[in-house]
């Protein structure tokens, strides 16, 4: 294959994404996706073309322990949202999946009328990704979907681990889904979780589970009230849903759209995008950094120093930068 593959200046899979043609938007993510270093050559050229064209989307994280219901909400939520011609785009991030096997393969059953929807895109974790290269993927999925001219992102994380937080540095709005009745513990979600929180949803509000669903959101009503707030003066609001009935769906998306738009109005989404980027791109440069470094001959043996307690890992990196540096 030749590469990059750009036509006169234009990547060749610009158009097709400008376009929102699924298969080019398919490609472009798969491309940025890649971790071959003639790939990413390629996804920078193309991501450089797109960026101009991105920032226009709602960006939601979704997050809930597994079981909470997310990707049935999901579904009736982006079904609610493509009902009324807005495109949506789902990126799932679930390090879990690599491992239970499971998850995906439930996801896509269940978000079978979504993922056929000519309104959604609906984009699974790719098998074998690191944790850390989770975050670049999906920002640049998203950056991709943006410039595609979805009105609404989401990305779908499960709440048990790291990446609640760097969901919440990517997106607008962080909404969890907490199941009624899951218990003291607060269903193993962490308190760190609930706080980065702009919106709890309570799910299941039906049936059997109606009554306890109400107990449930007056409890995290009132436990959200003595959190510290993200924003202040700005407690997360807690609503009920019942994505099998359809009932707070209209509700929640107004919810989700007056906080973004509140976040615009007064200016802090604009400073909350700037200093997501401003992140986005230390964190870039440590792993820059730290791959460069552990190419050099040394890094191997000065690891094994610090493995054997010889040195302490402050000192050592410090040193071994420096060496790099004069090199
Ligand atoms: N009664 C009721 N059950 C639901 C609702 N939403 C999801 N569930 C059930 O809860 C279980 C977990 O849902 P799922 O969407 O897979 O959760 P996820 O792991 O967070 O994606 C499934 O058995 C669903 O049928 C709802 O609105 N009402
Ligand atoms: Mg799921």
């Amino acid at each position: 294959m030749t590469r990059p593959k750009v036509k006169s200046g234009e990547h060749e899979l610009l158009p097709g994404v400008k376009a929102g043609d699924r298969r080019a938007l398919a490609r472009a993510i798969t491309l940025v996706e890649s971790t071959k270093s003639e790939d990413r050559a390629e996804a920078e050229v193309l991501l450089s073309q797109l960026l101009p064209l991105s920032g226009g989307s709602v960006r939601l994280g979704i997050s809930g322990a597994p079981g909470a219901g997310k990707s049935t909400f999901i579904e009736a939520f982006g079904k609610h949202l493509t009902g009324q011609g807005l495109k949506v785009g789902v990126l799932a991030i679930d390090p879990t999946s690599r491992r239970s096997g499971g998850s995906i393969l439930g996801d896509k059953t269940r978000m079978e009328a979504l993922s056929r929807d000519p309104g959604a895109f609906i984009r699974p974790s790719p098998a074998g990704i690191t944790l850390g290269g989770v975050a670049r993927r999906t920002r640049e999925a998203m950056l991709v979907l943006e410039a595609a001219g979805f009105d609404v992102v989401i990305v779908e994380t499960v709440g048990v681990g790291q990446s609640e937080t760097e969901v919440a540095e990517m997106v607008d709005v962080f909404v969890l889904l907490l199941s009624p009745g899951g218990g003291d513990d607060l269903q193993g979600i962490k308190r760190g979780v609930m706080e980065l929180a702009d919106i709890l949803l309570v799910t299941k509000a039906d049936g059997d589970l109606e009554q306890a669903a109400g107990r449930a959101a007056s409890d995290y009503h009132a436990a959200m009230h003595l959190m510290r707030p993200k924003y202040p003066g700005l407690t997360a609001q807690v609503l009920k849903v019942s994505a099998m009935k359809g009932t707070g769906i209209a509700e929640a998306w107004a919810a989700m759209r007056a906080f973004q738009e509140g976040l615009k109005a007064s200016g802090s989404l604009a400073r909350l995008r700037a200093e997501q980027a401003r992140r986005w791109f230390w964190s870039e440069v440590q792993a820059a950094v730290a791959d460069e470094v552990a190419e050099d001959g040394q890094a191997a043996q000065v690891e094994a120093d610090v493995a054997a307690g010889k040195v302490l890992p402050h000192a050592a990196a410090r040193a071994l930068i420096r060496r790099f540096r004069h090199a």
